[in-house]
This record gives structure tokens, C-alpha cells and sequence, in this order.
């Protein structure tokens, strides 16, 4: 049956055009209004322009990602009720539109995070690079985020401020900005380019959560579920959360989609198809401890989108990117459990059955050098991955004799 090929569009300002896509062999778009402010609705007719655009290239708006979810829903501050309410139409009105599926996380403060975005790797191809001891220094020594110390293990506490009292001022600040601006900024963070004391905010956004340890942040998520999810069911519509990445907490802020524990939680709080997963391998895999493979056989039918990429894993927490078939994830025996999950549904005449999968993050190689693609969406390297990915899935297919 094969998943359907989907490729992740940044808008008219991306460097990879519509147009292109088809030529790429891509069935679906993955996309989200990046115009509209977050927290406030998606007008119908904002999503059916785009809509209309991306099927009068023939191909569907196969997931939004991302909804954003506002600070004010997770720290639950006086706004909540109003972006909750504001929330929900946003999915009433894709719904309306047949945009059926959408992504979402609950990190708070940041969304992913990453060190490094020009990793040198011998080839010559350039990943992202995460370095948890200098994560550790932007943190406590260059953020100086009062009681940062204490919020991770000495030796790598250690070895933060061996690192710091190296590092001239300006590396310093270019770390500080491209965790805080250039990572999130074009995913719809908090914090984006135009904000100028943009280390003060961020603390100002982590000050805000003083209160809110992971049993808090877990009562957070499941208010909002209880909220959206009955919203969704009758759209017609399909969550899936993301997992955090890393899937450890950082900042000293709670982090509570991680594990098969939590994904597990999560999906109990309410039930519903529509309470469902975004499966992300190379966000989960960067914890030692989670079984990719089990994870699936306990949420899989919860599974609505899948992002496939690998890493690297070295001492201390640290990892970078790698190629999508190559490094600690099992990606034939991931692929393999997740295509026996679209085999079940077929065989239960579920609708879902469609399963879009995108190629997440990927090498910067060759022309990708010419473009200006955001960090971990070059066009060739990610082009690569899903050959990668389609070639595997093909045989594997074949050798299960899977319809
Ligand atoms: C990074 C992405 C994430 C993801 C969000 C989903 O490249 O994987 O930013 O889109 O966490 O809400």
C-alpha cells in the first residue's frame, strides 16, 4: 500500500517551490499558515487558498504542521480560556476545509533544540549537531539562568564551564541566538527575528513556568486534551503531538512527551482516534532507553504522522543528524512494524490508512549549498532520505507480500 509521500513546504518564501514537488514523486504537502499569528484563528478562507493551491498542483494538504499551542495553554495563564476557544475553531474550520490532519507539541518555551546547525561531517555534507555540555554552558554561563547548575549532572556541569571560560564572546552570542532565534523563528516559536532583547525574553518565557513541574505540565496537557480532542473527533480531524527533542528536559522545564510512558499517558487521556502521535524517530531515539519498535506496537494505532530521519549518538548526551537509513535507528525494522500498522488497518477498514510519511531533516549536500533552506530542510539531502526510505519500503513490501 506504501505510505503517502509527503514533503514538508515552508510557503511562498520557501526555496523549494510547489511546482517542484510533483517532479519529486511527493503525493502530499505538509505545511501551516506561518502568516497568522499564534494564537489567533485560522480564517476557512486563509486555509482554502492555500488549500486550492497546493491541489491545483496535484497533490493534498496531508498534515498542518504545526498548530502552534501558545505558551498561555501550557503554563495555563489568564489568556488560556480565550487561545483554547481559538484553538479549537482553528480545527473546526480545517476540518471544514478536509484538512484532516494536524501536529502539534507541548515543549515548553522551546521547541527543538540544536547547537550546532553546520556540523562538518568528513564527507562534506553539513548536519545538525546537538552538544549537550555546550547546551549546558549557553544555559548556566551565557543565558546565566539563575540555578541552572543544579539542573544537571555535575560532571557535565564540569565540563559547561570548561567550555565556556574558552569561548570568545562572539560564539558565544551566535550560540545564544541560533537556539533561541534561528531554530524557532521559522517554525513559529516564541521568539523571532525581530524581537532585540531576545536573551531577556526568553528568560522572562522560562520564569513563567516557576510553578509548573512535569506532574503540572501533565495536568496542562490533559485540560487541553480533554478540551480539543471531542472538538476534533466531530471536525473530523486527527492530532498528533510531537515528541520533545531531545526527549529530555532542558532549561530546567518539565518535558513530558519523551517515552513510551508518556506517548502511553497521553493517549489514555482521552479515547479517541483523533488523541493520536506523531512519530518521530529521531526525536525519540536520542533517549538509549526508548524501543522505537515497541513504541509502536503499544501506540501504533494512534500513529497519524510519521517524520523519519536517524542520528548519531555520543558520550554525554551529545548527537547529531545522520542519514536517514544510517545510524541508531533500526530504520528496516522501524519501517517493517510501522507498514504491519497500515496492514491492520486495512484489515480493519479503518479510514486512516494513508499514513503520510515525511523525510525529516536531512544532509546538506551538494547544490544545497546554494540555497538559503531553513537549518535541517535542505532540498537534495531530504530528496535523498525519501529515496532512501521509498527503496526500503518497496522490499519491504514486496518481501511480506503486503497488499
Ligand atoms: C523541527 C520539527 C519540529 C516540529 C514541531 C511540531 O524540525 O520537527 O519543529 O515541527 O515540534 O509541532
Amino acid at each position: 500500500m506504501a505510505f503517502e509521500k509527503t514533503w514538508r513546504w515552508f510557503g511562498e518564501k520557501d526555496s523549494v517551490k510547489l511546482s517542484d514537488l510533483k517532479q519529486m514523486g511527493i503525493e502530499g504537502v505538509v505545511t501551516a499558515l506561518h502568516h497568522i499569528p499564534n494564537g489567533e484563528v485560522w480564517p476557512v478562507e486563509e486555509i482554502l487558498k492555500v488549500k486550492t493551491n497546493i491541489e491545483q498542483h496535484g497533490m493534498r494538504w496531508s498534515v498542518v504542521e504545526s498548530l502552534p499551542v501558545s505558551e498561555g495553554i501550557k503554563t495555563r495563564n489568564s489568556d488560556c480560556k480565550r487561545l483554547i476557544e481559538n484553538y479549537k475553531q482553528s480545527i473546526i474550520n480545517l476540518g471544514k476545509c478536509g484538512v484532516d490532519t494536524v501536529c502539534y507539541n507541548f515543549m515548553p518555551v522551546l521547541d527543538w533544540v540544536r547547537t550546532d546547525l553546520h556540523y562538518k561531517l568528513p564527507e562534506g555534507g553539513e548536519v545538525m549537531f546537538f552538544n549537550f555540555p555546550l547546551f549546558v554552558a549557553f544555559d548556566a554561563y551565557i543565558l546565566k539562568r539563575h540555578g541552572a547548575e543544579n539542573d544537571y549532572p555535575a560532571d557535565i556541569v564540569a565540563k559547561a564551564r570548561d567550555i565556556y571560560s574558552k569561548m570568545s564572546e562572539e560564539d558565544a552570542e551566535a550560540l545564544a541566538y541560533n537556539i533561541i532565534v534561528v531554530t524557532q523563528g521559522f517554525i513559529d516559536g516564541v521568539i523571532d527575528g525581530t524581537v532585540v532583547n531576545y536573551k531577556q525574553v526568553f528568560l522572562n518565557f522560562i520564569a513563567t513556568y516557576k510553578d509548573i513541574d512535569r506532574k503540572k505540565l501533565r495536568e496542562h496537557l490533559s485540560l487541553f486534551l480533554n478540551d480539543i480532542i471531542p472538538v476534533a473527533e466531530s471536525a473530523g480531524v486527527n492530532m498528533c503531538i510531537h515528541p520533545d527533542d531531545p526527549p529530555f528536559s532542558v532549561l530546567g522545564l518539565p518535558r513530558i512527551v519523551s517515552t513510551k510512558d508518556d506517548l502511553e499517558w497521553i493517549i489514555k487521556q482521552v479515547d479517541s482516534i483523533s488523541n493520536g502521535i506523531t512519530f518521530c524517530t529521531g526525536s525519540l531515539s536520542v533517549n538509549r532507553n526508548n524501543d522505537l519498535i515497541q513504541i509502536v506496537k503499544s501506540v501504533g494505532s494512534r500513529i497519524h504522522f510519521l517524520h523519519l530521519r536517524n542520528n548519531q549518538l555520543l558520550p554525554d548526551g551529545c548527537f547529531y543528524e545522520f542519514g536517514h537509513v544510517d545510524g541508531v535507528v533500526d530504520m528496516y525494522a522501524v519501517m517493517k512494524v510501522l507498514l504491519e500498522e497500515q496492514q491492520q488497518r486495512i484489515i480493519e477498514g479503518r479510514k486512516d490508512i494513508r499514513m503520510p510519511v515525511r523525510p525529516d531533516h536531512g544532509i546538506k549536500i551538494l547544490d544545497d549549498y546554494k540555497k538559503n533552506a531553513n537549518p535541517g530542510y535542505p532540498l537534495i539531502g531530504r530528496l535523498k532520505g525519501l529515496a532512501e526510505l521509498t527503496g526500503m519500503e518497496r522490499a519491504i513490501e514486496r518481501i511480506m507480500n503486503f497488499k
